[in-house]
């Protein structure tokens, strides 16, 4: 049974659900109502796994900051992109995957379409202003048919909601604390990123952008 969708606030017009493609949907505020409990376990994953600036194959430092919870993370060094199941940093697992986000997961994928989605991963990206997500595709992931689902906190941001081909010009959607995109089905593979983050301050997370995404990985 679905739960009554909360307003965004007394000003609102309260969920702003935006179709973005085929399969692929942004619930708007879908988190809020779990906005503060979600930051207290990003706060918590990231006191066992610090957040870190990983250096891509061709030799980039990414200027967003990640860390992971779940049975793998998502890591990239010189060697490639992959799952990991051991944070190369600590060389321990990766932290528990939080029962909120999993939760969170499950619900938002149904709601968009998705019935049965069991997030095993997820990958925490913190944005401070200037940073940006250039375009790629999802594709470490071992089962397409499972979808995404990506939780914003914090500062807004611009998400760049691509093509199939990277040089698909992309559609610009804003994205605010609290929004959830789920994205699977024909559009698993589309092209995306985030645009330059503005300053700003939040009055829950100070001057960053915490994005979480869920993927059932392994
Ligand atoms: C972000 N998100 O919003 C970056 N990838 O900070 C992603 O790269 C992403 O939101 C796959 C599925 C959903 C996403
Ligand atoms: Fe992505």
């Amino acid at each position: 049974m679905m739960a009554a969708r909360l307003p965004v606030d007394l000003f609102d017009d309260g969920p702003r659900d935006v179709p973005l493609g085929p399969g692929a949907v942004l619930l708007g505020g879908f988190a809020l109502p779990l906005g503060e409990a979600l930051l207290a376990a990003v706060a918590d994953v990231a006191a066992r796994a610090p957040f870190r600036h990983m250096v891509t194959p061709g030799g980039w430092r990414m200027s967003v900051a990640m860390t992971n919870c779940g049975a793998a993370g998502w890591v990239t060094d010189r060697s490639g992109y992959r799952y990991d199941p051991r944070d190369p940093e600590t060389g321990r697992p990766w932290p528990a995957l939080p029962r909120a986000f999993a939760d969170l997961a499950a619900r938002a994928a149904a709601a968009a379409g998705f019935p049965s989605f069991a997030a095993d991963a997820c990958l925490v990206n913190r944005y401070a202003p200037g940073n940006r997500l250039s375009l790629h595709q999802d594709r470490n992931e071992r089962d397409f048919a499972h979808p995404i689902v990506s939780v914003s906190l914090g500062l807004p941001a611009t998400f760049l909601w691509g093509g199939e081909r990277r040089a698909d010009r992309p559609r610009r959607v804003p994205l605010r604390h609290g929004d959830v995109v789920v994205w699977g089905g024909a559009s698993r593979l589309a092209f995306h990123g985030v645009d330059t983050l503005r300053a700003g301050t939040d009055a829950r997370t100070g001057d960053v952008r915490y994005n979480l995404t869920l993927r059932r990985a392994l």
